[in-house]
């Protein structure tokens, strides 16, 4: 497996949910809309058992919109409310409020409703909090792990958001979750493969996506993409070549992860929803 796992994971992630669900009355599951489902720990029906809760699916400006569409539909249809959002551009969150005070209304006794926003790291937390809040009131990045420690921020009088780190856990039973948490940026660069991860997202694009690797890069992958031909075509292109004129394939694949991540191969979505 290209990607490793740091052994605890799963425990920190249900230690620091189960430590704080007793102060919350609602919880947002924020995931990644290009993977609603490689985002979502795998344990968290049983962890947040019948708290209220609201999906969110984050980064919709760069999901494919059908998909998510599909998405939205497939969640309601477990019977969790849920809905698109693009932090960046405050598109959707202005109907958050309304949809955490309606899932906490039992609590209407309490001078304010408390709502913690859980998910894996890099999906965009604390922005989504600032985002509702209109000011910057957590600290964010473009790289995952930046939130260290859990933040509450008041967004009304009676309203209050539970800023907390991200986490990530272990799916053994389908190696590419991993792949896909790589290449949209909630694993650190650090710690995979990016040539291995760029691959795979090279042929999975091709299948699924035949037209972006062509605009983006000129690449015409006719006999499916080879393990280095599309890497070394991304080198060419954008000129990133090491001693002797070989083309740097590492430089390549950071590159095309890179650019991957900021939508600049247009709105992509890795996770299907299950027929
Ligand atoms: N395109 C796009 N980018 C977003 C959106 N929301 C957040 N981001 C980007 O995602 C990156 C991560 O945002 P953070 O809010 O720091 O992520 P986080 O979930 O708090 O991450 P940790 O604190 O590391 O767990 C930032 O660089 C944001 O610019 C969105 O809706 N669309
Ligand atoms: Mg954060």
């Amino acid at each position: 497996m290209p990607v490793h796992w740091f052994p605890g994971h799963m425990a920190k992630a249900r230690r620091l949910v189960q430590e704080n669900l007793k102060l919350v009355d609602v919880v947002i599951e924020l995931l990644d809309a290009r993977i609603p489902y490689s985002s979502r720990n795998p344990l968290i029906n049983e962890i947040l058992g019948s708290k209220p809760r609201l999906v969110v699916l984050n980064k919709a400006d760069l999901a494919d919109p059908a998909l998510t569409r599909e998405w939205l539909k497939w969640y309601e249809k477990q019977g969790f409310p849920s809905l698109a959002v693009d932090s960046l551009r405050r598109q959707g969150t202005e109907q958050v409020p309304a949809l955490v005070r309606e899932r906490g209304k039992g609590a209407s006794q309490k001078p304010a409703i408390r709502c913690m926003v859980v998910g894996i790291p890099n999906v965009g937390k604390s922005f989504f909090i600032n985002a509702l809040a209109r000011r910057k009131a957590t600290r964010t990045g473009d790289r995952p792990g930046v939130t260290r420690g859990k933040q509450w921020v008041r967004l009304e009088r009676d309203l209050e958001l539970l800023d907390t780190p991200g986490v990530l856990w272990p799916r053994y039973e389908d190696p590419k979750v991993a792949l896909k948490l790589a290449a949209t940026g909630a694993i650190k660069e650090e710690i995979y493969d990016a040539a291995e991860v760029a691959t795979w997202l090279a042929r999975w694009l091709e299948q699924h996506y035949p037209a972006s690797l062509a605009e983006r890069y000129g690449f015409d992958g006719t006999d499916g993409v080879g393990a280095h031909r599309f890497l070394e075509c991304v080198a060419r292109k954008r000129n990133m070549l090491g001693p002797g004129g070989a083309p740097d394939l590492y430089r390549a694949a950071l590159h095309f992860l890179r650019e991957f991540r900021r939508g600049l191969l247009g709105r992509i979505t890795l996770d299907f929803p299950p027929r």
